[in-house]
């Protein structure tokens, strides 16, 4: 059963379907030239059933030190992409702990683009802990996403050190306090 059908039986809010690897070989330099028209190409279906089933498709930036193989690095080519797809239900989906690693820059890359945000991931970095735990600010991350007017969800995404519940309970309640100061 596809991806989208199965979203849809499960009555999901998300699929996240966009993981393309790049090609391998000499003939692939550079990659982003013949692995862009692969993903756009992808999204067809996927658009078609995120109109009928009205939930999002979303397309997911990855670092290259965890997953070498993984086209898409960038969250700014990411929302080239969504402008590029140009679809009210295709969007992307922004892992701040993958753009940290690859190239940083979080606060302004969300000023420019929140209109193509349909999730965010949260975890630290480094070793993808909870916020706090790294170099991530994450109570100002959190204060521009409610200062963009940003209504889509907060995913925590992390390892946690401690005790699971605590941990997600804890950096909930972080990220409500800093939205109210
Ligand atoms: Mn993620």
């Amino acid at each position: 059963m596809g991806l989208v059908m199965t979203a849809g039986l499960l009555n999901a809010a998300f699929a996240i379907p966009m993981r393309y690897n790049r090609p391998t070989g000499p003939w692939t330099t550079p990659f982003s030239a013949s692995s862009r028209p692969i993903m756009l190409a992808g999204t067809r279906p996927t658009r078609w059933a995120a109109k009928r089933q009205e939930y999002y498709v979303l397309i997911e930036n990855i670092d290259s030190e965890e997953n070498p193989k993984c086209y898409l690095t960038s969250v700014a080519e990411d929302f080239e992409i969504v402008s590029e797809v140009n679809h009210p239900q295709v969007k992307s989906l922004v892992d701040f702990y993958h753009e940290q690693i690859a190239e940083g820059n979080l606060i302004e890359k969300l000023e420019r683009n929140i209109s193509k945000v349909g999730l965010v991931h949260i975890a630290d970095v480094p070793s993808r802990h909870e916020p706090g735990t790294g170099e991530i600010n994450y109570p100002n991350i959190y204060q521009k996403l409610a200062d963009l007017n940003y209504t889509q969800y907060v995913a925590m995404e992390f390892l946690p050190i401690g005790d699971p519940v605590a941990t997600l309970r804890a950096a909930r309640e972080t990220a409500i306090r800093a939205v109210q100061r």
